[in-house]
């Protein structure tokens, strides 16, 4: 049975991401709100306008967390249409990377960049989205093999993915069925001065055990919510399952893949249709942040948890009951 710990009781946040700087764990979550009374399966019930910081001072479990306010809001962005979902930061050379993913006038979701010299802020926003972004969910990773950034992204139904191939936008959404391959998430990495991609975004292949990608009709198939981290040397790409409402994981020996498939990181979670996670390390323990609805009854009011993360001797994370 792992311990859990509701990390800000007095509000409603989801869609964690976690980072160590300057000494303690900062979380930079999504700021649900109580803006509706139905949801849809375009993801309209998840209606948010900003972004607050928090630290947690020392042992995740226990140390007290501080809300640093609102570091972002629609009004920054100046081509803000709706719906500020999760978001995730990098530090590079002093400067703070906030990249959040943001539907655009025309309804479509672009990734936005927001730069500060601080992780607290005050962040100031690029102009225009990143030049060929897309869908949502943006995690990046920092590889201490290469020194280079690589930025997770996708989901799919609300989050859009099924709208793209190749990159491009098609006028006739796909979402493949049966045995067919599943939609993929991608991965591109990004420039040296961290608001452009270098390089087009590649698909991240999953396979069985057996060498074939994961089809439509598999349970442990991609959703949305990547989050890259590393462990004794290998890539760990673990993901939301959506519709089956799990956080699973795939392994690589390098960050753009081929990656296996390996085991449920979390089963369904009470309470919530959506699922959504990071992993992250702070002082030689491993810790799994996530969300659910438990407190509100609501799925578009989550709540955020924390709890430890083991893994067995041979690198598989134990999996751990939502
Ligand atoms: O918070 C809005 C969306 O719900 C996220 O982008 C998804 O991952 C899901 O948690």
């Amino acid at each position: 049975m792992h311990m859990k710990r509701y990390l800000i009781p007095e509000d409603y946040h989801a869609d964690p991401s976690v980072h160590a700087f300057n000494g303690k764990l900062h979380i930079y979550p999504s700021h649900d709100w109580d803006c509706t009374d139905s949801e849809n399966d375009n993801g309209d019930q998840y209606d948010m306008k900003d972004y607050h910081v928090f630290t947690i001072d020392g042992d995740p479990m226990t140390g007290k967390v501080t809300d640093h306010g609102v570091i972002l809001s629609l009004e920054d962005i100046p081509w803000a249409g709706r719906q500020l979902w999760d978001c995730d930061i990098q530090e590079r050379d002093g400067k703070y990377y906030l990249y959040f993913p943001l539907k655009d006038r025309n309804d479509i979701f672009r990734m936005g960049v927001a730069i500060s010299d601080s992780p607290v802020g005050p962040f100031r926003c690029m102009p225009y989205p990143i030049h060929g972004s897309y869908s949502i969910d943006y995690a990046c990773f920092h590889d201490d093999a290469d020194d280079e950034y690589y930025m997770y992204f996708g989901g799919i139904w609300g989050g859009q993915l099924q709208r793209y191939v190749d990159n491009k936008a098609v006028e006739a959404p796909y979402l493949p069925q049966g045995k067919e391959p599943a939609i993929l998430p991608r991965v591109v990495r990004m420039a040296k001065n961290m608001v452009e991609f270098a390089e087009e975004p590649r698909a991240v292949e999953i396979l069985d055990a057996d060498g074939r990608l994961l089809t439509a009709d598999n349970p442990y198939r991609f959703f949305e919510a990547s989050w890259m981290h590393k462990y004794q040397g290998k890539y760990y790409l673990s993901y939301s399952t959506g519709d089956t409402h799990m956080i699973c994981y795939a392994t690589a020996d390098n960050p753009y893949g081929p990656f296996t498939y390996q085991g449920v990181v979390l089963t369904p979670v009470k309470a919530g249709w959506t699922t959504h996670h990071c992993i992250v390390e702070w002082e030689g323990k491993w810790y799994l942040f996530h969300h659910d609805s438990v407190p509100s009854g609501k799925s578009w009011c989550r709540s955020l948890k924390v709890c430890e993360l083991h893994y067995d001797a041979d690198g598989h994370i134990l999996t751990i009951e939502g």
